[in-house]
């Protein structure tokens, strides 16, 4: 069984085998976590993405999946970058934000990766209410066949570490 442990800090901080960022279909970089990820890792990474672009994902990369690079200057050794779905009062996509923890983990499996540290993906621009953004991280990443062995989620603040908690 995975060990799922919670901290409040940046996630540019962690020393893990893979990070995720929140990213963007585009892969080119945006604000929030996938802002300070390319600031702190350097040009390395985006290089990285641009080759994805090309190679793989000309049309970008689709909401709830994930894909791999460098973590180029960061403390860890991979970059996972997954897009989570912008929240919708209309449309419940729920199964979305749950595929991106379930894809980013099939992805740190194909790396051997042992340690995960995860943001709270789709809760900060794309603004998924905070609450249900924990219940479906935390729901997915315990109910996920997995090789790692340890998933921390990274909470930028006092209120997603709250929240998640109370999920947990
Ligand atoms: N470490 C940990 N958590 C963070 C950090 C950090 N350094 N910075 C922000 N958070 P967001 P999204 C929290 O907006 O909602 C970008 O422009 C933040 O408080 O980073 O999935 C991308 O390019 C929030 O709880 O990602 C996309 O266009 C959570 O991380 C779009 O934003 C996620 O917030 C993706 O939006």
């Amino acid at each position: 069984m995975v060990r799922i442990t919670l901290v409040q800090g940046d996630i540019t901080a962690e020393a893990a085998d893979a990070v995720v960022n929140a990213a963007n279909s585009s892969l080119l970089g945006g604000g929030g976590v996938d802002g300070a990820i390319h600031r702190r890792g350097g040009p390395e990474i985006l290089a990285a993405c641009e080759d994805l672009r090309r190679s793989h994902y000309g049309k970008g990369l689709p909401t709830g999946r994930a894909v791999a690079t460098t973590a180029g200057r960061l403390p860890a050794d991979h970059v996972i970058h997954t897009v989570g779905p912008v929240w919708s009062r209309q449309e419940d996509r729920s199964e979305l934000l749950a595929s991106c923890y379930r894809e980013s983990l099939r992805v740190a499996d194909e790396l051997g990766a042992r340690t995960v540290a995860f943001p709270a993906i789709s809760t900060g621009v794309y603004g998924w209410p905070m609450d249900d953004g924990a219940r479906i991280a935390i729901e997915t990443v315990r109910t996920t066949p997995t090789r790692v062995k340890e998933v921390r989620f990274v909470l930028f603040d006092a209120a997603a570490y709250a929240a998640f908690e109370t999920a947990l």
